[in-house]
């Protein structure tokens, strides 16, 4: 196995990294900025280094500072995590011309993913099923661009091919906006990414936001994971995730997952991956890969029985996945409510010390979180603080622990978007199940209606 992996991250993925290490004897390093030296898995890692000041900048995403850090520990690979390096494909480049391994897919298959028109281009080459669309950038011939449109049928979406997660998108509803818009998308796109490349898909107004979750070997197997649901967000931002999606059956997930399996074999895909999908009327269209592993990878573990870190861990030793294909028995069903320290209502951040800390328990509850009673939540990265997680036989089990998880749990001191997830898992809606992504936006909107008369 791995020698010793260097931690290139912070808070709650940083412990869960540190805690598959742990299990594989794996030594581990820590980095931190100076505002972390108090995190949970600094304590517990064989060893730790300061590698800047507290902002991201300079620290979380200074590359050199990082490879130099494993130099000095003799590290044999780096794990990224999620966000700032992860999905770097100079980063991942540097770490391998160093000599590391990098815990994720070669830096060629980031820079594939990264550009959206590639992406799509490579998935659609590999049969998986995109949304309708221009098939590759737009040009500046404006009769071209308003054929397209008319072929596709507004209303139409422009997106920036550097963008993905929300940035650079214009929505078109009608024919007379359709240069203008290209335009305006292609200045935001240049100033934003240092990319003018757009282009145009069919607009879905009320999809669902549906994500495969993959992992891929170095020997050519590579096997799914099933579906997770995420479209309980606001602003581009999971709330609430799930799997299995509900409605979804056994077939639609075998259909839909052995084409993600085909495309990672297709591109020489290595690691841990998401395919994206929006999912409308009984359809899936790809929109964009995710080349890491996401906050939201506990609900998949659950009901799969894969430790998805553990087998990222594995691949980049070089050695098979554990499990095949027809050993993944799909059972269950689980929940993640993200913890924000952050206003139920306002959503604006809250860091601060905790003063009181109570975390629940019981049968099928996962508390995936770095922070203790005295810590403090500092201001200076994303104001996620844990991820508490339910696994029950079936949805409304998951849905009766979430509930109760959700009133067991205290963390004083600090605000929290606890009330908040206490309202959406006991939102009649939500039991429904298969709400979609505009969901959250609309309740949070009628809610401040409510509040204004
Ligand atoms: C779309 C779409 C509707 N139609 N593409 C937003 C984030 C980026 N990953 C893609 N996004 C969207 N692409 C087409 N053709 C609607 C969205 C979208 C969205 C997607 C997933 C989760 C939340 C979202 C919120 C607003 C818009």
């Amino acid at each position: 196995m791995l020698d010793k992996v260097l931690i290139a991250n912070r808070g709650e993925i940083a412990l869960r990294i540190l805690r598959a290490c742990h299990e594989l004897g794996i030594k581990t390093v820590a980095v931190h900025s100076t505002a972390d030296e108090n995190l949970m898995h600094v304590r517990l890692a064989d060893e730790s280094i300061c590698i800047g000041p507290p902002s991201a900048l300079k620290s979380y995403l200074d590359i050199p500072s990082i490879i130099a850090a494993a130099e000095i520990t003799n590290s044999v690979a780096i794990h990224p995590g999620y966000g700032f390096l992860a999905e770097s494909a100079d980063f991942a480049e540097k770490v391998e011309n160093s000599g590391f391994i990098f815990i994720g897919p070669r830096s060629e298959t980031i820079n594939l993913m990264g550009d959206k028109v590639s992406a799509i281009a490579a998935m659609k080459k590999a049969g998986v099923p995109c949304v309708p669309g221009s098939d590759g950038p737009l040009g500046d011939d404006e009769k071209e661009n308003l054929a397209i449109a008319k072929r596709i049928a507004y209303p139409i979406i422009i997106k920036a091919s550097g963008g993905g997660g929300g940035k650079g998108m214009r929505v078109v509803r009608e024919e007379s906006e359709l240069i203008q818009s290209i335009a305006l998308t292609r200045a935001e796109a240049k100033a934003a990414f240092n990319n003018d490349v757009v282009y145009m898909e069919k607009f879905l107004e009320n999809p669902r936001h549906i994500e495969i979750q993959v992992l891929s070997d170095t020997l050519g197997n590579a096997i799914h994971l099933g579906e997770r649901d995420c479209s309980m967000q606001r602003r581009h931002q999971k709330v609430v995730e799930e799997a299995p999606a509900p409605g979804i059956t056994m077939e639609t997930r075998k259909f839909i997952g052995e084409r993600c399996v085909r495309a990672c074999k297709d591109i020489g895909y290595r690691g841990a991956g998401t395919f994206e999908f929006l999912y409308e009327k009984g359809e899936f269209y790809f929109i964009e890969m995710n080349t890491r592993v996401q906050v939201e990878h506990p609900v998949s573990e659950l009901i799969s029985g894969v430790d998805i870190i553990k087998e990222q861990l594995r691949i980049a030793e070089g050695q098979p996945l554990s499990f095949k294909q027809k050993d993944i028995n799909f059972s269950g069903h689980a929940i993640e409510c993200r913890i924000n320290a952050e206003d139920p209502v306002s959503f604006i951040p809250s860091p601060g010390e905790i003063n009181r800390y109570h975390t629940p328990g019981g049968p099928g509850v996962r508390l995936d979180s770095h922070i203790y009673t005295g810590y403090k939540v500092p201001p200076y990265y994303d104001s996620m603080i844990g991820k508490l997680i339910t696994f029950g036989e079936n949805r409304d089990v998951a849905i009766a622990r979430m509930q109760m998880a959700l009133e067991e749990v205290m963390i004083d001191g600090i605000k929290t978007n606890i009330p908040l997830q206490r309202d959406i898992i006991s939102d009649p809606n939500f039991h429904r199940g298969g709400t979609n992504i505009h969901y959250l936006e609309e309740k949070l909107a009628a809610a401040t209606a409510a509040d204004k008369k």
